[in-house]
């Protein structure tokens, strides 16, 4: 890449923040993807003179770099091989379930780590061909984790951040990691390495001191070489605006409500969305709300559950054997207790677009957030974002990074079905002055902490980063 074609700042992600169309007549094109980490960048990555780096989606693909929406795109390209080991294997069957708190049991196979090693590599030359000199580079996620150190051997003039977007374990757990030393030493490349919560910084650090031995002190590492990264939490957060504009266009409440008629009018409808993940709890909240319906403590014709599954990771047994068991739950519920006029759970194994999305969050009374582990948990925020009548209740993990931010939800121990069954029929029975004295607060804290509050904040922190490495 020729000087001039080098950008001051740079994003490193494993997917490219766009998905292929190929239109009937053979016309292809680039769409902005859904997802969190697109969503919380791209207001971001309009502002300054970047690149994004990451793969494109599909296997194969060489593609010379592009701009799309204003975006520098730069391609890497990926076997098939290569997505089966590094992707499906290595990042969402070793790394995403152990980091998950061993919720599903990880994989560890060596030739899933070669793949990694070899794939971090690629990544790793690209940004560091595309980043201009004393720039910055912003790596994400668990994919990524040996990409920091490999960047910094290639360019010791550019200043590294890494964002985590899952948990990090407790070391008990994270000790089983085959190559635990070698992720962590990835890690340490970074000058500035975030997590979500405090908690998962104090994981990583008490990883650090165990295992590597260096020094830490207050919030930062010592090392040898004398490189001290700062380790820090950085919760994520959402681009507000678009949910709140949306909330309040009319063709979309006028949709929320004809959701709530074609439900059959139910005094209730509760909402679950999440990528159909073992990380989400789906399955405890199908259990909770079917043993409320048996025990009569509440009817289809006045509480419906609509749940949003969208497709994810259906190539990974873990993932295959997830979608049987909640599909069979559901149907086993419904059969039980649907009318012909009224549904038990409206299950919607489908990803829909965002209109869709906000104008279901309109029409819930209830949000249910029961992962057993998630690193924040955009949704929850998001249904804060839309509900400016200050009405509706939010049942909340404890085990997310958002229970951390959102104090003014009904928390719950997903695990426990009875405490669960109790959270739900405790957000069914609020009364509007304590959904609206709720739902004032939550909705500060979101609109306050926007995705721009943290981008700015870990902007900030690399910018001392740097300021620190010019003067030493
Ligand atoms: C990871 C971490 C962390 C879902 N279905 C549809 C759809 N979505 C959107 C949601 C939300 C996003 O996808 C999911 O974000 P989450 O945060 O809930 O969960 P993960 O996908 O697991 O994200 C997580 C996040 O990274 C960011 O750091 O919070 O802990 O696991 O925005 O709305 N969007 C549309 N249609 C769907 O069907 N349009």
């Amino acid at each position: 890449m020729s000087r001039s074609e080098q950008a001051e700042f740079v994003v490193v992600a494993n997917r490219l923040p766009v998905d292929r169309v190929v239109a009937p007549d053979g016309e292809e094109s680039w769409r902005t993807s859904p997802g969190g980490l697109v969503a919380a960048l791209e207001p971001m990555m309009r502002r300054v003179d970047g690149a994004w780096v990451g793969w494109a989606g599909q296997p194969d693909l060489e593609l010379a770099p592009f701009t799309a929406d204003g975006i520098r795109l730069i391609p890497i390209a990926l076997s098939a091989e290569e997505i089966a080991e590094y992707y499906e294997g290595f990042s969402n069957d070793t790394i995403w379930p152990l980091y998950h708190d061993v919720i599903a049991p990880p994989q560890y196979h060596r030739e899933w780590w070669d793949a990694y090693v070899r794939v971090n590599r690629r990544f790793a030359e690209a940004a560091a061909a595309a980043c201009a000199k004393d720039g910055t580079i912003w790596v994400h996620d668990y994919q990524l984790q040996l990409a920091p150190a490999m960047i910094r051997e290639l360019r010791p003039d550019v200043t590294i951040g890494y964002f985590h977007h899952i948990p990090f374990p407790a070391h008990g757990l994270y000790a089983q990691l085959p190559w635990r030393d070698q992720v962590l030493h990835g890690l340490l490349g970074a000058d500035v390495i975030g997590f979500q919560r405090a908690q998962d910084a104090t994981n990583f650090l008490a990883a650090v001191r165990r295992r590597l031995r260096h020094e830490v002190k207050a919030s930062t590492v010592t090392k040898a070489d004398g490189h001290s990264p700062l380790v820090k939490a950085f919760p994520i957060s959402i681009d507000t605006a678009p949910y709140r504009e949306l909330a309040q266009r009319p063709d979309i409440r006028a949709r929320a409500a004809e959701i709530r008629a074609e439900l059959g009018n139910p005094k209730r409808i509760l909402l679950g969305v999440d990528r159909l993940d073992y990380t989400k709890g789906i399955r405890h909240r199908v259990k909770a709300y079917g043993e409320l319906l048996e025990q009569g403590r509440i009817s289809v014709e006045d509480v419906t559950f609509v749940q949003v599954a969208s497709p994810s990771r259906e190539r990974v047994d873990a993932y295959v054997h997830l979608r049987d068991e909640i599909e069979l739950a559901v149907a086993r519920i419904n059969g039980d207790h649907d009318t012909t006029g009224h549904t038990a759970i409206r299950y919607l194994h489908q990803g829909f677009p965002r209109e869709e999305m906000v104008a279901l969050y309109l029409a819930a009374d209830v949000m249910l957030v029961t992962a057993l582990r998630d690193g924040m948990n955009l949704v929850a925020k998001e249904y804060v974002a839309t509900r400016f009548d200050n009405r509706g209740a939010l049942v909340l993990s404890e085990f997310t990074g958002a229970a951390d931010e959102l104090r003014q939800a009904v928390r719950v121990n997903p695990h426990d079905i009875e405490g669960l069954k109790e959270a739900i029929m405790t957000a069914i029975e609020m009364p509007a002055s304590e959904q609206g004295r709720r739902m004032r607060s939550l909705r500060k804290r979101v609109l306050e902490h926007d995705v721009d509050a943290w981008s700015t904040s870990f902007l900030d922190a690399l910018a001392d980063a740097r300021a620190k490495k010019a003067r030493a």
